[in-house]
């Protein structure tokens, strides 16, 4: 998404909160300011700073006063969040200016009413109450379709921005490692303007700049490619000309390379190359569904240290600062839609069908000039075992396809040979768990079967590569057994350990995503000790016993 060169006023910090389990602040005029001795911390998520919210999942309420200074009088103030919810409600100076459904997608709204040179009240209503048409769906706290906590609030960022009457919107940039360009400027703008491009490299060096008033397409001379092992990272500044004023300036980092879906495989740049790594969450203790940066920082070295090339951002779309990193640090990115746990009911259900189709058009508006970003992945492990099924992915699937066709796209099935639609995607991405879920404290037969899966899937599907975005076990950290059995450390190992060996033989077997990366916590059920334990880290990102095993392996796969 692109950045403004923009006046902002942040208000991440120590709002006002109060929880209204009643839903009874609307009608008591709460929008226009509330009586609450009690703090909140954004962004993160409530459960987590106040023992008695931990289990909350309703109405809450959230407050801050910001002074607007005069001087930016004249200008269009916008207020941005980059994720709250599951519904959150918008009041500025007691005036409601605008409701967003959905937690992992950013979101903004014209402000109307703004005092310059004054104080300003924000008021956010947010409804985390969980239901079955939800996105992801659930019945509960502990009655989730998905198996990780459902916290609630101001997770991401807020802040207010500033304007002119003119400005860029958004640039929709396609690249490729020989230097093609492609933009497509999205404008607001009724008056005749023109736009000056220049892309900069990172010493500030102009290496390429044109005078445009529309889409266009070229080949740049003499970049670097971005890759792994050297992420290169170009800014794209566009300015906004109108009457020789410049109105709006706005900058993206971008990224030349390309990435290809073949049979033999997973192409990055025109070479073939394994996926190796993890499926993740954005999870940690007191912050909640929030990653802070130092933690950030510690995952991308922890993946480097082990070898790990890619994550995809299970089950929902990560933040900006946590996607900035994967494009900084040269890690691969499957982006995945928060559609989890998709059952029967909602496969029928055409206003459902138009909600996903929304928040993948958001997903992928915010986050698709990333060069990180090589893959999409509509949903994690719906039940797809039904022609109507397979007829509601396919939609989703046109739908990426429609807004972007230069990335493939996949969905992760559990129901492998029963899936209906298995072979829809760009590669078949299966989630494994024998040895765990099934044959429990049988390593080589849990093995022994995923072998002989993948074999039959690769028989039905040949000119599609596979990648398993899931397979792990619980290790309870500490927990030690000789001779390893379910839940010790040293039964996590030997799981991973097999797997890696046995699968990454199959010439056709692309990827192998380890679930998971770290800890994280789970609804409450008799399944989970408070956290789902099949991190390869503890959720404070200490390792565990498989780490080393799992660095060499993956130092090993090509
Ligand atoms: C899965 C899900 C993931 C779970 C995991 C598990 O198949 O996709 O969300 O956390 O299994 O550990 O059961």
């Amino acid at each position: 998404m692109v950045t403004g060169v923009r006046p902002r006023i942040p208000l991440d910090g120590f709002w006002g909160f109060r929880l209204d389990p009643g839903n009874a602040g609307e009608s008591n005029g709460w929008f226009k300011g509330f009586e609450s001795s009690d703090h909140i911390y954004v962004p993160a998520s409530w459960n987590e700073q106040n023992p008695d919210w931990d289990g909350y999942s309703g109405v809450a309420w959230y407050l801050m006063d910001f002074y607007v200074p005069r001087e930016l009088n004249g200008l269009t103030p916008w207020i941005i969040f980059e994720g709250s919810g599951y519904l959150s409600r918008v009041w500025v100076n007691g005036v409601f200016i605008g409701e967003h459904e959905g937690s992992f997608t950013l979101f903004k709204f014209k402000i109307p009413n703004l005092n310059y040179g004054g104080w300003n009240r924000v008021v956010v209503k947010i409804d985390n109450t969980l239901k079955p048409d939800n996105i992801p769906p659930g019945e509960g706290l502990n009655a989730t379709y998905f198996d990780f906590y459902h916290y609630g609030g101001i997770q991401r960022p807020v802040w207010v921005e500033f304007t002119h009457g003119c400005f860029i919107d958004d640039l929709i940039i396609a690249t490729r490692h020989d230097g093609y360009l492609k933009v497509q400027p999205v404008v607001n703008c009724s008056r005749p303007f023109k736009l000056e491009l220049s892309l900069l490299d990172k010493s500030g060096g102009v290496v390429y700049s044109r005078v445009v008033e529309g889409a266009f397409e070229d080949y740049v001379k003499g970049l670097e490619p971005w890759s792994i092992e050297h992420p290169v990272l170009y800014t794209l500044e566009a300015r906004l000309i109108t009457n020789n004023d410049v109105e709006d300036t706005v900058t993206e980092r971008i990224g030349f390379r390309t990435f290809e879906v073949k049979a033999g495989g997973f192409y990055l740049n025109g070479e073939s190359i394994f996926l190796k790594g993890f499926g993740r969450h954005e999870d940690y203790p007191i912050f909640g569904r929030a990653l802070p940066g130092p933690v950030l920082i510690r995952d991308y070295y922890n993946m480097r240290r082990i070898n790990a090339n890619s994550f995809r951002t299970s089950h929902y779309p990560y933040s900006n600062a946590h996607l900035d990193l994967a494009d900084e640090f040269g890690v691969l990115v499957i982006l995945e839609a928060p559609l989890v746990g998709l059952r029967e009911h909602h496969f029928s259900n055409r206003d459902y069908l138009e909600k996903a189709k929304r928040v993948i058009s958001e997903m992928i508006r915010q986050h698709r000039n990333r060069p990180s970003v090589v893959m999409y992945s509509v949903a994690n492990e719906p039940n797809s075992i039904t022609d109507e099924a397979r007829v509601f992915l396919g939609e989703l699937m046109n739908h990426v396809k429609s807004i972007d066709p230069t990335r493939p796209v996949i969905y992760t099935s559990f129901r492998h040979l029963d899936d209906k639609a298995l072979g829809l995607g760009d590669a078949v991405a299966l989630n494994i768990y024998f040895g765990w879920y099934s044959d429990t404290g049988d390593v080589e037969t849990g093995v022994a079967k995923a072998v002989k899966l993948i074999e039959e899937v690769h028989s039905r599907y040949p000119d599609k590569p596979i990648i398993i975005t899931e397979f792990g076990a619980e290790g309870v950290t500490g927990l030690h057994h000789d001779p390893p059995v379910a839940w010790s450390e040293e039964y996590q190992e030997l799981f991973l350990r097999r797997y890696i060996e046995e699968l990454s033989k199959k010439p056709y077997v692309r990827g192998l995503h380890i679930w998971n990366y770290a800890d994280f916590r789970t609804p409450q059920n008799p399944r989970r000790v408070i956290l789902n334990t099949k991190g390869l880290y503890t959720r404070d990102r200490r390792p565990k016993l498989a780490t080393r095993t799992v660095a060499e392996l993956f130092s090993k796969l090509k």
